[in-house]
């Protein structure tokens, strides 16, 4: 009985040091759930590090691409990243300290392209 008390007690302990490993506040989080991107329109600041998210068992990432007719990977001014495919994790970028507001770049998915999932867009606030 005793002892039961005492792994419960070990078990919120480790709760609590886990929550406090957990993300910042001030984080962004850019996540891919049933191929789709939450959120779809992204605001950051210049300098900010996003942290892509894949929920999904299938492959994906987050590209940016200089246009949004046509999905290449690419920047907008000097605004451009690409988690690279990967499965059930999480990848980062950061936006360039100099990045200039007003800035909006479309980003897709090299796996899928705009065929299975929608495209995001990244606005530079
Ligand atoms: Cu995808």
């Amino acid at each position: 009985m005793r002892m039961t008390r005492m792994i419960k007690g070990w078990g919120l302990g480790a709760f609590l040091v886990l929550t406090a490993c957990g993300p910042t506040e001030g984080d962004t989080i850019l996540s891919i759930a049933d191929f789709d991107y939450t959120p779809n329109n992204l605001q950051v600041e210049p300098g900010e590090t996003v942290r892509v998210r894949n929920l999904d068992t299938a492959a994906h990432s987050a590209t940016s691409s200089p246009s949004s007719a046509d999905l290449v990977p690419g920047a907008v001014e000097n605004v451009g990243f690409d988690t690279g495919e990967f499965v059930m994790g999480e990848r980062e970028f950061t936006v360039p300290a100099d990045a200039v507001p007003g800035t909006i770049v479309t980003f897709y998915c090299t796996v899928h392209r705009d065929y299975r999932h929608g495209v995001g867009k990244l606005v530079v606030q």
